[in-house]
């Protein structure tokens, strides 16, 4: 061909051309676990571009067939063979089982996220139901009955992908998914069933779930009202919920439980996840955790969700910063004669972004250690304290920083950038949603409020923080002690708003007139 060809670049490998991760990981574990991640880590970044990455591109959306051909309902929801494979493949390397096998102890979350974060922007989602099944794996850990973990925690955490369960969750509803309090579907106890407060009692369910992503999961966690409407969230409990019964990876009867799928959502984003409005009609149940605690029960679930929510942003921003810091080495500018990485103002702009990447993944591993810390029943009070305050932050914070700094690495390219083969587009599409699932910043900023509301929580925060201000140069100290004494006196004004007896604390909407 005629005329200028572009160069193309060299995105290169995810951990090893990383400029940062390596450098932490050596600094928070342990020497031997270190090695051990590290070689993981090696091996799994040249699977993400020599195999993972070519399955991912031929990715194509969900179909659902509703009805055969003698017009009988048979929901038959069909996923492509790259959703399948992504999701195998992230079962065989271990990504929900590393954190239960914990044979890296208390470290054994960094590992996993570790690889997650290689493979975030190259799974076109798949972490989503892999969150899911993690966080129900942990449920059942804390309050499955012995025939649950036996019969399905076992296979929630397994690396065998034949024979392996994945499974959903189902808070959200038509009338709300921030706020569940008004959920209509009913948790009924069947005739021969008398004694419903019982771990792992049998109900019946019959209501309507607004949003099921892991519609193609073996079970779900769902919630349903098992006390009067006029108790809110307070007569909630969860429910672990079969999607086919009886419950094997074999069986194909897709309506055999009452779980009908009423349509595939049209998305803005992540559209090879296959999510769904799903009505439950007589749906056998069984309950999870004491009754009428479903939120309280299900919280532990959230708090995992959150931080993989937390590693996709921060995955995608890894893989656009990979392609923005790649495209600088081939570009040329200023007629032929300079690269782009070469060109100060240019590499001004990715000095940005590279300042946004470090933060987040300081921010986001910070947590995970903690995270692997609690369930490995080695954390203090004021660690399990930091925990819960940290998390809504970090899935809030890695929601909002990542896609502008996404943006940024699309205009590093130029009009290529814009081009949906380059890959950013999808990108910022499908990491828009981590503004809005498992929590909205704003709902997530309120837990951190409730989470603030304990009297210990903010305490214990800045005993930490003036621990790690020792360290710190004298000339350093008083800036950062500012935020710190902001912190103090937010916590008397989070008080008052949960008592709701300041009538000083501002309102965003106007106070209707009694
Ligand atoms: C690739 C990325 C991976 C992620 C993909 C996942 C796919 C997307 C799937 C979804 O979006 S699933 C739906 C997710 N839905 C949400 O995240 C709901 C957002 N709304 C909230 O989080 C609300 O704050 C909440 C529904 C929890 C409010 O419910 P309530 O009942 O009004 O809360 P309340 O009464 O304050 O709290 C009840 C109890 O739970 C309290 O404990 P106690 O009764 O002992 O006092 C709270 O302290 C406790 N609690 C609430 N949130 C907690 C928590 N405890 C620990 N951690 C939390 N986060
Ligand atoms: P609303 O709760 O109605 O929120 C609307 C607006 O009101 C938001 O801006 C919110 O921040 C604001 N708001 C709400 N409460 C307050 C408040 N107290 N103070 C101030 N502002 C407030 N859910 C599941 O259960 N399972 C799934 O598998 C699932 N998959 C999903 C997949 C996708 C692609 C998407 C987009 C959503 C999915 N969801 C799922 C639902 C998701 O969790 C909810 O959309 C989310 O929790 C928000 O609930 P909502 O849509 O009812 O919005």
């Amino acid at each position: 061909e005629e005329g200028f060809q572009q160069c193309p670049y060299d995105e290169q490998h995810p951990y090893i051309s990383d400029p940062l991760l390596s450098t932490l990981l050596q600094r928070v574990l342990p020497e031997q676990t270190f090695a051990l991640v590290n070689e993981d880590l090696i091996r799994f970044g040249e699977r993400v571009t020599t195999e993972i990455r070519h399955i991912a591109d031929r990715a194509t959306p969900p179909v659902l067939i509703q009805y055969d051909q003698l017009g009988r309902r048979i929901d038959d929801l069909q996923t492509c063979e790259s959703w399948r494979l992504l999701k195998a493949i992230a079962q065989e390397e271990g990504i929900v089982a590393i954190q239960y096998e914990r044979k890296s102890g208390a470290y054994s979350r960094v590992h996993s996220f570790a690889k997650q974060l290689l493979m975030v922007g190259d799974c076109q989602t798949v972490f989503c139901p892999l969150s899911m099944t993690d966080g129900a794996a942990r449920v059942l850990e804390l309050e499955g009955t012995q025939g649950m973990k036996q019969e399905i925690l076992s296979k929630l955490v397994s690396r065998d992908a034949k024979s392996a369960f994945t499974a959903g969750q189902w808070m959200t509803e038509r009338p709300g998914g921030s706020d569940v309090s008004q959920t209509e579907t009913t948790a009924t106890l069947p005739p021969d069933c008398k004694q419903g407060d019982v771990p792992g009692a049998r109900y019946i369910l019959n209501g309507f779930k607004w949003f099921s992503s892991a519609t193609d999961s073996h079970v779900a966690l769902a919630l349903a009202r098992t006390g009067p409407v006029s108790s809110g969230s307070r007569s909630l409990s969860l429910f672990l919920v079969p999607l086919r019964l009886p419950l094997s990876v074999s069986n194909r009867d897709n309506t055999s439980n009452g779980v009908f799928v009423h349509r595939l959502k049209n998305k803005f984003g992540t559209q090879i996840v296959p999510t769904a409005e799903l009505s439950l009609e007589g749906t056998e149940a069984y309950l999870v955790g004491p009754l009428n605690r479903g939120v309280k029960t299900i919280s532990s679930v959230l708090n995992i969700t959150r931080l993989y929510c937390a590693c996709d942003s921060l995955g995608s921003l890894r893989r656009g910063f990979a392609i923005a810091r790649a495209y600088a080495y081939v570009r040329t500018i200023d007629g032929g004669k300079q690269l782009l990485r070469d060109n100060p103002v240019h590499t001004a702009e990715l000095a940005k972004v590279s300042l946004i990447y470090g933060a987040l993944m300081q921010l986001f591993f910070g947590a995970v250690l903690l995270l692997g810390r609690v369930e490995c029943n080695v954390a203090s009070e004021d660690e399990k304290r930091r925990l819960r305050l940290l998390t809504p932050v970090v899935k809030a914070f890695c929601a909002e920083k990542a896609v502008a700094a996404l943006e940024e690495c699309m205009a590093a390219l130029g009009g290529l950038g814009y081009m949906e083969e380059t890959g950013i587009g999808r990108l910022i599409r499908d990491s828009l949603v981590e503004k809005i699932w498992e929590g909205t910043i704003t709902v997530l900023s309120l837990d951190l409020m409730r989470a603030a509301s304990d009297p210990e929580a903010l305490p214990a925060y800045t005993r930490w923080t003036d621990g790690i201000l020792t360290s710190v140069p004298s000339g350093l100290q008083e800036s950062l002690h500012a935020p710190l004494e902001f912190l103090k006196s937010a916590r008397s004004m989070i008080t008052n708003l949960f008592t709701k007896s300041d009538s000083s604390v501002p309102s965003l909407v106007p106070r209707p007139a009694l």
